[in-house]
């Protein structure tokens, strides 16, 4: 079709933002961003590197020893070489694979929960068209919920009636400004994480709005362990905070409203329920432990004193609630949620404009944006025979645990039997935790496959390996729910090396098991992306947004969004008439104490919020042997591991190690300085890092950012990769989520030679 051929100055999109690059000769030479983002991130500008770099896979390939015929599982991959094959030898192979592992061991045998960010753009991808063709071809084990907030997707529906506050729309930054005085930022707002637009996006705004808010007069308080999550040029006071504490000071907070008679008693008895129990257990009458404030300055760290004008202080004045996602990734994750509700209802702001509880609103760019409420554009799933799922974080119980039951949400699940793992657009070993198990539970798969435009360390640890393009390789539409644009993303050059679309490999994969139409539906690409912006046009046209037409929209590059006149105010509707307007919990009301959840029966999760000592934190005995809490933050220079081989990752690299942040004073006892290099270590594994100090963190907090590509040498991963050190643990039976965001560790310097970070290379390839 001419009209999307590609003309020379061509609009592309990713996770990071939009941009137009421009080509000579075959290869990007520039990157501008997209006029219409107030806020680019850095990240675009290593889009050549990425696409053109040594660390593109070139062609199909296949394990050699799976090659030669070791297909019973149990081998530990990412050791022996690939062998090149062609494009029709891949696809048979994997085709047979299906069939046989479908044939012989039912389809929840095969594991396409394929977890992962894959790129932005809504037609190519990776893991809608692989769940797609496992769908197609029979059914599959799948996944459920998110790594980013597992815990809070599973506990909020029973709190407040639905996960709109983990997942958003939530209370908006414009209604904030005007009409909130404090805000209390759990994890602050760290703007590093708001360069990420899902999907693909064209406006970074949460910069933009929080600088709003604080011109406007909202006073921001950052309670965190680091003082940084709020960026310095923005007024802020920052309460540092032990990590995985915040339970017990926000419990000390209720307990101040309540012996200081400041609780909303209009608002809990109109729109909550099981008040009397919450503060039964905060004032110690059913546990015998009063959570006052001295009692929660011995966890926290944070001055008794401090504690109780706080509570005073957000009593005193219209307050907004935010904490960021990374606070439900620990152990007993669902309470800090819980809780922080508990305490926006307490104070009675819950359905006020510019007020309440919402989380994420510096997690993710969008979060508290006054975009209307419109449709995204995208893919439909197929039905799934297999009736399979998992919760997304317990993989490794899984692969370890074919048969056994486990508790889930009130469900009791049984794990099946895996044996063909298929994974396109995530990247597991640097997703999962505690990688040193995961790598010897992935190895009992018999076959493993992975699409990939990179040499990432799935691609490394799979069977076959088949190339995927980049999102510049191909042409598609960008649609988050979140950003103002939906944009054209147009191909820029050529695929790569023998690269082709995921949509291609899969519909050549069906086609060898004859099945190819009913994958395709008969549509190629472009037929493909009219259809999508068709179906997108026809929802916009009947919400009364009339857009332009495809070829209109495709010349234009991009359609605007407009914003929203009114506030979001979640649960207006049930705080203004709470019988008309009940919410879906087991009471109608805002569940201060919940039925439901006491019902389940679950020790690490009981009928109303609680405070309990994780296994690993400034607190508890392992301290000792490993004084320092590591937070696995999400890094500043790439999205997760994507982008980390160029560009600002790759400079930030200290003799190409991951940096750690350090407090001087921690180094100095250890006897290190910046930039040395440290082994990280804790009983689950090591890795090397390099020392970047601080002094604008907790003394006893270290901060190893996530992404950097595992490398491992044994049990030490030689590049930097946190998750050799988290906890595989999940946050509780009610949530089953990640329990990926900290943990504790001690540093020394790394005395020997150092050994070669070998990931940012081709893994060694022998002709077949
Ligand atoms: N320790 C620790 N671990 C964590 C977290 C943490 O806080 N701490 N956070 C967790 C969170 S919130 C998340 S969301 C996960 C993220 O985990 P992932 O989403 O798995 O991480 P990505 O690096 O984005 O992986 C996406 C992969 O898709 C590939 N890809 C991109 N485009 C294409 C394509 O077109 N086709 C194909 N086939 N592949 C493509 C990329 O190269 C990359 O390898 O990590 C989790 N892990
Ligand atoms: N640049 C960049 N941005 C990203 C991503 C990325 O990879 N790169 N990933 C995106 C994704 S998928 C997600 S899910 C979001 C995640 O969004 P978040 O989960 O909000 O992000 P994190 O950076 O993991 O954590 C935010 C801050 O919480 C603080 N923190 C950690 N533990 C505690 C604690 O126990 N208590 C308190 N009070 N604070 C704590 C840390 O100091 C950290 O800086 O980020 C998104 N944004
Ligand atoms: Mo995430």
């Amino acid at each position: 079709m001419n009209d999307l051929v590609p003309t020379d100055l061509r609009q592309n999109a990713s996770h990071w933002g939009a941009f137009t690059a421009a080509v000579q000769g075959g290869r990007i030479t520039e990157i501008h961003p997209f006029a219409g983002d107030p806020d680019p991130s850095p990240i675009i500008y290593g889009t050549a590197e990425a696409v053109h770099g040594r660390t593109r896979i070139d062609r199909p390939h296949v394990r050699k020893g799976w090659l030669d015929g070791d297909r019973a599982g149990g081998t530990l991959r990412a050791q022996d070489p690939f062998v090149p094959v062609d494009w029709d030898t891949a696809t048979r192979l994997v085709a047979g694979e299906l069939s046989r592992v479908r044939d012989d061991f039912g389809p929840a045998s095969i594991f396409g929960g394929s977890y992962g960010w894959s790129s932005a753009g809504r037609f190519h991808h990776a893991k809608t068209q692989l769940q797609r063709m496992l769908a197609v071809a029979g059914g599959f084990t799948t996944s459920l919920m998110s790594y980013s907030y597992a815990a809070g997707q599973a506990i909020m529906p029973h709190i407040l009636g639905d996960m709109s506050s983990v997942v958003g729309p939530v209370t908006d930054w414009r209604a904030i400004a005007r009409h909130a005085r404090v805000m209390l930022c759990f994890g602050g707002i760290p703007l590093r994480n708001g360069q990420i637009i899902n999907g693909g996006g064209g406006e970074h705004d949460m910069g933009p709005w929080l600088r709003h808010a604080a011109k406007a007069g909202v006073r921001l308080i950052n309670i965190s362990p680091v003082k940084a999550d709020m960026p310095a040029d923005v007024p802020a006071e920052w309460i540092p905070i032990r990590p995985t504490t915040d339970t017990a000071l926000m419990l000390a907070l209720a307990h101040v409203l309540i012996t200081e008679d400041r609780v909303d008693h209009g608002f809990v008895e109109r729109c909550t329920s099981g008040y009397d129990r919450l503060r039964a257990y905060v004032l110690g009458e059913s546990d015998g432990t009063p959570k006052t404030p001295a009692w929660a300055a011995a966890e926290t760290g944070i001055p008794a004193d401090r504690i109780v004008a706080l509570a005073r202080e957000i009593a005193g004045a219209p307050t907004m609630l935010t904490a960021a996602w990374s606070l439900q990734r620990a152990e007993y994750g669902e309470q800090p949620f819980w809780m922080l509700a508990a305490l926006a209802a307490l104070l009675g702001s819950i359905g006020k404009p510019g007020l309440g509880v919402g989380f994420g609103h510096g997690s993710i760019a969008g979060m508290g944006t006054v975009r209307g409420d419109f449709p995204t554009l995208g893919m439909s799933a197929f039905p799934n025979r297999a009736n399979s799922i998992i919760p997304v974080a317990r993989i490794t119980d899984m692969l370890e645990n074919p048969g056994a039951e486990y508790d889930y949400n009130g469900r009791r699940l049984r794990y099946p039997d895996t044996r063909l793992i298929y994974w396109a657009g995530g990247n597991p070993f640097h997703h999962h935790q505690d990688l040193n198990r995961f790598r010897r539970a992935w190895a009992r798969a018999e076959t493993i496959v992975v699409h990939e435009p990179w040499w990432t360390s799935a691609a490394r640890h799979a069977d076959i390996v088949l190339p995927a393009t980049t999102t510049l390789e191909r042409d598609d539409i960008a649609s988050s729910a979140r950003d103002r644009f939906v944009l054209a993303m147009k191909q820029v050059v050529p695929p790569q090396g023998q690269a082709r679309d995921d949509f291609a490999i899969c519909a050549d994969i069906l086609d060898a098991m004859g099945l190819r139409d009913r994958f395709t539906e008969q549509r190629d690409v472009h037929a493909w992306l009219r259809f999508l912006y068709g179906r997108w046009q026809g929802q916009m046209d009947r919400l009364g947004h009339p857009v332009p037409d495809f070829d209109a929209f495709w010349a234009e590059g991009r359609v605007e969004l407009p914003d929203r006149t009114d506030d979001v105010v979640p649960m207006a509707a049930f705080v203004r008439d709470p019988e008309q307007h009940r919410l879906n919990t087991g009471s109608g009301k805002i569940e201060l104490f919940s039925e439901t959840i006491a019902g389940f029966g679950y020790a690490d999760c009981p009928g109303h919020p609680t405070w309990f000592a994780p296994r690993e934190y400034l607190g508890s005995p392992l301290a000792t042997r490993y004084p320092l809490h590591v937070l696995t933050a999400q890094p500043a220079t790439r999205l997760h591991s994507q982008m980390d081989a160029v560009g600002p990752s790759l400079e930030s690299k200290i003799e190409g190690r991951e940096p750690i942040w350090l407090h001087a004073d921690d180094a100095a006892a250890r006897g290190l300085v910046e930039g040395d290099i440290v082994r990280v270590f804790n009983d689950r594994g090591a890795c090397l890092a390099g020392v970047r100090l601080t002094r604008d963190q907790l003394p006893g907090v270290a901060v190893l950012p996530t992404g950097a590509w595992y490398d491992p040498q044994d049990t030490l991963c030689v590049h930097g990769n946190p998750n050799v050190l988290t906890q595989d643990i999940g946050t509780s039976k009610l949530g089953q989520g990640p329990v990926a965001q900290s943990c504790l560790v001690e540093v020394e310097r790394f005395a020997g030679p150092l050994p070669p970070v070998t990931v940012h290379v081709p893994p060694a390839v022998v002709e077949g």
